[in-house]
């Protein structure tokens, strides 16, 4: 049994750490790399907090622990957990219906059981170790149902939500059989929090519609007399961090190298993404090799690394995107390809975040092309390394990032024709040009980093 202590939970799917094996067979936990874990390890740091989570494997009963500061508390999930709750109702149901049903969700009635199962035993886990009156902030579309589970067991709470993908417009959310308990479960939240405005508003749209509460602007009037509020967060990065790590020695040094390994093109086209359906891959690359076809752009002076990071991969969907990728890049490097110059340069790797900055030093045209994502974490990377304001950045209007870096080079990733057109816009701008959209976007990434918006969240959540 844990003691109440803690004035700030933070209740996410993954703990920020992965278990390690040392050389000599015994094994430690080392942190893990992922949006989420940049975006929340300062603040809970800066606050003293616990965080609340999966710490990966299965069935691993483990007391909570302390690490590099944090306190974590594991919660154990078994293989049928991952089947149902992980890979099956997270992954299978909700991802792809919050995404614009890119792919199609599946709807399994024993998947939505381990969901209600596992949410409830977060939420145990969070009140035990809650201090009274303290702050939960429960993390993303995996624990929707724990803000209404936790108030039941602990009203003296302040709750937060935030979701970190998109909350889909009424007419798609509506397929889903358990709607109203979802909307329900988020409803226990003092402050719910999405990333752009339009999430918002298709949540409290919902909310009237189908819960039938009243609604005014972005808060809701619940029956027992709360008030819950809806609103934008745009999630961000440690701009400093990455513009330190960007300028050092050893990243400039690698850059170069990188460069230098690819046969020192003239351009280096970069698209990084974990490897998912929703992140463009694949159009984006036909329309590349198209431009390569074409005799636009030459495999004798350009390459175009994409770098995809492993995920989901028990997921069939996402076995069959990594064929589909793996088959294309093979067929445009057989078409286009000579030796030693291939059109692209595919990794299925995840790599350390130097590399992740030595690779977006390397970069001069940083191509990211989702068909909805919430905010886009890659995009903003880019832009934090790029202190002398060189490179370009292409980027889907269907990004949440969209909306802030207003100055990138937009594309619709459904127009293959479109996104070639502004390949080649952005590949033989002038320098000029590139300069002073880098700069603005610079100004807004340095703004507006990943410490502002825990601060923006959490100072309202506190009703400062
Ligand atoms: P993701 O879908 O994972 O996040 P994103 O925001 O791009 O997408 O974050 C990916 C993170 O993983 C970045 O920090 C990136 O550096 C890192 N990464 C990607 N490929 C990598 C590789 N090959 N090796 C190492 N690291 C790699 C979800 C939502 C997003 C939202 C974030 C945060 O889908 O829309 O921006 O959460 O809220």
């Amino acid at each position: 049994m844990t003691t109440a202590t803690a004035d700030l939970v933070i209740v996410a799917n993954r703990l920020p750490v992965d278990e390690v094996v040392n050389p000599d067979g015994s094994t430690s936990w080392g942190r893990s790399p992922g949006g989420l874990v940049t975006a929340l390890e300062p603040v809970l740091r800066a606050q003293h907090g616990a965080w609340v989570g999966w710490p990966g494997g299965t069935d691993q009963e483990i007391e909570p622990f302390e690490s590099d500061g944090l306190t974590l508390v594991p919660v154990p999930l078994s293989a049928d957990d991952i089947e149902h709750f992980y890979e099956g109702f997270s992954n299978g149901t909700l991802w792809p219906l919050y995404h614009d049903v890119i792919a199609k969700p599946l709807f399994h009635r024993e998947w939505w059981d381990a969901y209600v199962d596992v949410n409830r035993r977060f939420t145990e886990r969070a009140a035990e170790v809650a201090a009274p009156g303290a702050t939960v902030w429960v993390q993303d579309y995996q624990l929707q149902l724990v803000p209404q589970m936790l108030r039941e067991l602990r009203p003296d709470l302040r709750i937060g939500f935030y979701l970190h993908i998109p909350f889909p417009p009424a007419e798609l959310f509506a397929q889903l059989p358990w709607r109203r308990q979802i909307l329900e479960g988020l409803l226990g939240a003092d402050l719910i929090g999405f990333q752009l405005p339009g999430a918002a508003a298709n949540f409290i749209r919902l909310v009237r519609t189908r819960v039938g509460h009243r609604t005014h602007k972005d808060t809701v009037q619940m029956p027992d007399g709360r008030l819950v509020r809806a609103s934008a967060f745009p999630i961000s990065i440690d701009a400093e961090e990455f513009e330190t790590m960007a300028r050092s020695e050893a990243v400039q040094s690698r850059a170069k190298e990188i460069r230098e390994q690819l046969g020192s093109p003239k351009t280096l086209f970069l698209g990084v993404d974990r490897l998912d359906y929703t992140k463009g891959i694949h159009a984006r690359l036909r329309a590349y090799s198209e431009l390569v076809a074409e005799g636009h752009v030459d495999v004798n002076d350009a390459v175009f690394v994409q770098v995809a990071t492993p995920s989901r991969e028990r997921v069939e969907q996402y076995r069959i995107l990594r064929d589909e990728i793996d088959r294309l890049v093979g067929r445009i490097n057989g078409d286009l390809g000579h030796y030693g110059r291939p059109a692209i340069d595919y990794q299925h790797a995840s790599f350390p975040r130097e590399e992740m900055a030595a690779l977006y030093r390397a970069a001069d045209v940083m191509v990211v092309t989702p068909l909805r994502d919430g905010m886009n974490l890659v995009a903003k990377e880019y832009v934090a390394c790029k202190y002398d304001d060189e490179g370009a950045l292409v980027l889907s209007e269907f990004a949440g990032a969209a909306h802030e870096l207003r100055q990138a080079w937009m594309v619709n990733p459904y127009d293959i024709n479109g996104m070639k057109a502004t390949l080649l816009d952005a590949h033989r701008a002038s320098p000029e040009e590139r300069r002073r959209r880098m700069r603005a976007m610079r100004v807004q990434v340095k703004e507006n980093d990943v410490a502002r918006w825990a601060e923006n969240f959490l100072g309202d959540l506190a009703g400062r």
